[in-house]
């Protein structure tokens, strides 16, 4: 038996402000973070669920550069973007904050300077490259240059994103600033350290003496490997001119580094959420629970950096668990933000109006729990339309249609109950026991398809009774039948509001019923007979394939474009003289008229008013473009190319089309119309 703790702090990784969130993020963190809060909830148990924005660190930085815009302008933006996709998704934090925040610059600081006054850091003096000409050191990830291994010429400074090496600055070949493109000259510069190794012996006993049998295998492996590994002192501050100013003398220019701060935020955006007194009790009280909520690539810096950093400090608690997740991929690919190859929260809630529920129940009974898994459009469909609408959706509909026909909408009254429905009921009120625990124990995939086996316990009830022929020769028994399914759906509205929580509101509605405790969902009685039904409707509806075709459409067409970016550009030709191409006559024309060349399938002839003349140009464009779409087009035309014969007719120049990496043809225009003839030099 499980002693239940006086409170409860769940954390789930701040997302770095630099970009829309994902599915990726919804099934790793936010919705098994979601579903645990809302039941214990349900529980009646205090929890504090806690987020925020992560605004700090070179993230945000290099987006700033790419967007040509300041790092304040570019978290301000995607701090909105991210804060609504939760929210529209039902991600229930008690409290969205921000890094950038002076409730969290103060904590930060002075959890730093705590640190840095009780001797907890060294100190070392380290060369770093420096850009000369942006008078800036230069974050890894600012430097590029050749990969040792495998030659790739734009390896990061940390690492090669072609062979997957992990890298440091001064191994790259001929590195180049970022910045300026300069090659950077390598300085000094002074940093503090938290001595992890000091830590090991600790974390040794704290994590694989301690936590082997109930930290998840793929937390606890990686952590054990990285302590087995032996730990070595880690910086925690940066040369950079965005993030927390370290709180020391001699300082200038230097932040502390992100993974410094960041899960400090989780106690800053506790203290925004409550007053001074308050949320000391859900950081310090040893009755509480922390728990962080992360993806697999957080683990190092939940499991070992910040809980150090806890125990140097001396006033926090330590997580109980750090439940986290492996990776989601997209149709087999993997998910990532540069390459475009992602399904964006805020976008699939413009194509799926309404549908937040729908992409919840695909991720959660697909969640990468123990290994990385695949988010395929038509697994997203079929779960849709398979469980969503044909299991769940038809049980509750029948249950309640049924009800408003024969009855009037009111919940008839059981008469005596059968062994069948006797065992219907003692089935029910196991359920919010087994569907918890398996929450309790992080496995919400499990924990979903459990509820779904109370909606196939209804339909096969449904089915086994046949109250839409029961009702021909035994009305008593029909009403026994239905008040029976309806106790089942209305135990739903309290059962699925963890992974539903917006079709377990409409489901309440229908029935007219409040959600209650957890554990009385079990107790069939929710609905007394004469209980009046609200009106009936679908709870989901089905999605039909063009919907998804055209979802796959869509990646397909981020596919194209990223390989036409990658393309490679044709080498460049020999240099010609300026007298060489002065001879050619370069001049802007303008179709007249064009059709199919007989028996062929490439070539249309063309006529062209250039100016000059009116001429026959033919031309190997057919596939390309219809005559239609080129009748009163201007275009390229280089007028004194040798006339020559084709298909038997004689052509009097050539039109110039542009040619794009995949192939295509477009005409080469003027900005705006010109008078044909007109002369291009
Ligand atoms: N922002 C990394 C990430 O978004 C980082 C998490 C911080 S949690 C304190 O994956
Ligand atoms: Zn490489």
């Amino acid at each position: 038996m499980q002693t239940v703790p006086q409170r409860y702090t769940v954390t789930a990784a701040l997302p770095y402000a630099n970009g829309p969130v994902h599915i990726g993020h919804l099934a790793g963190v936010y919705l098994p973070a979601d579903i645990y809060v809302r039941y214990q909830r349900a529980q009646g148990r205090d929890v504090k669920f806690i987020c925020g924005s992560d605004e700090h660190g070179v993230p945000i930085t290099i987006r700033a550069q790419k967007e040509g815009v300041t790092p304040q302008q570019v978290v301000d933006k995607y701090h909105a973007i991210i804060r609504d996709s939760f929210r529209d998704f039902g991600v229930s934090f008690d409290i969205y904050s921000r890094t950038s925040n002076e409730t969290h610059r103060q904590t930060a600081s002075d959890f730093f300077r705590k640190l840095y006054e009780a001797g907890q850091f060294t100190e070392q003096v380290s060369q770093q490259y420096y850009d000369e000409e942006a008078q800036q050191f230069l974050a890894d990830r600012y430097i590029v240059g050749t990969c040792p291994t495998c030659g790739n010429e734009n390896a990061y400074g940390d690492q090669c994103e072609r062979c997957g090496s992990s890298l440091s600055p001064t191994d790259l070949i001929s590195p180049r600033s970022m910045l300026s493109g300069n090659q950077p000259v390598l300085r000094e510069t002074k940093h503090w350290y938290l001595p992890l190794d000091q830590y090991e012996p600790w974390l040794r006993e704290w994590i694989v003496e301690g936590h082997k049998q109930d930290w998840k295998t793929n937390v606890y492996g990686q952590c054990k490997s990285w302590i087995d590994q032996g730990l070595h002192p880690r910086a925690v501050t940066r040369d950079l001119d965005w993030g927390v100013p370290v709180p020391v003398e001699g300082a200038d220019g230097k932040v502390l580094y992100v993974w410094f701060d960041a899960p400090i935020g989780y106690i800053s955006a506790t203290k925004d959420l409550l007053p001074d007194g308050e949320w000391q009790k859900y950081w310090q009280d040893p009755g509480t629970k922390l728990l962080h909520f992360i993806g697999k690539d957080n683990i190092v810096f939940h499991c070992i950096i910040f809980p150090a950093m806890l125990k140097a400090h001396g006033d926090f608690i330590l997580p109980d668990n750090v439940p986290a997740n492996e990776f989601l991929n997209l149709e087999g690919d993997k998910i990532s933000t540069s390459r475009n190859w992602a399904v964006w929260l805020h976008e699939y809630l413009q194509d799926f109006p309404g549908k937040a529920d729908v992409l919840r129940y695909v991720l959660c009974a697909n969640a990468p729990e123990t290994k990385d898994n695949d988010f395929t459009w038509k697994d997203f469909q079929a779960r849709n339309n398979n469980e969503l609408v044909a299991n769940l959706g038809n049980f509750v509909n029948r249950a309640v249609v049924l009800t408003h026909k024969f009855f009037g909408g009111q919940v008839p009254a059981a008469a005596e109950l059968t062994a069948a429905d006797q065992d219907v009921y003692a089935q029910l009120a196991e359920f919010p026991q087994r569907v918890g625990d398996l929450i309790e124990n992080y496995r919400f995939r499990d924990a979903l398809n459990e509820l779904m086996n109370l909606t196939r316990l209804g339909n096969k009830y449904l089915a086994d009774m046949e109250p839409w022929k029961l009702i021909k020769t035994d009305e008593a028994r029909t009403g026994t039948v239905l008040h029976v399914a309806l106790q089942l759906a209305a135990s739903l509205v309290t059962l699925m509001e963890p992974f539903l929580p917006a079709a377990s509101a409409n489901l309440g509605r229908m029935l007219s019923v409040e959600k209650t405790a957890w554990t009385a969902a079990g107790h069939a009685g929710a609905l007394p007979a004469g209980h009046q039904l609200g009106e009936a409707f679908l709870l989901f509806d089905k999605i039909e394939d063009q919907t998804v075709e055209a979802q796959v459409q869509k990646l397909l067409d981020t596919k194209l474009a990223n390989q036409l970016a990658n393309a490679p550009v044709l080498a460049a030709k020999d240099n010609v003289s300026f007298e060489d191409f002065g001879r050619m006559d370069l001049r802007i024309g303008t179709i007249l008229a064009a059709e199919k060349v007989a028996k062929t399938k490439k070539l249309l002839k063309l006529t062209v008013d250039t100016g000059l003349d009116k001429r026959t140009i033919v031309s190997g464009i057919a596939e390309h473009f219809t005559p239609e779409q080129l009748v009163g087009q201007q275009a390229l035309v280089l007028l004194n190319l040798a006339p020559r014969e084709i298909k038997g007719i004689e052509s009097q120049g050539m039109l110039l089309l542009a040619e794009n990496a995949d192939g295509k043809l477009s005409l080469m225009q003027p900005g705006q119309p010109v008078r044909p003839g007109s002369f291009v030099a």
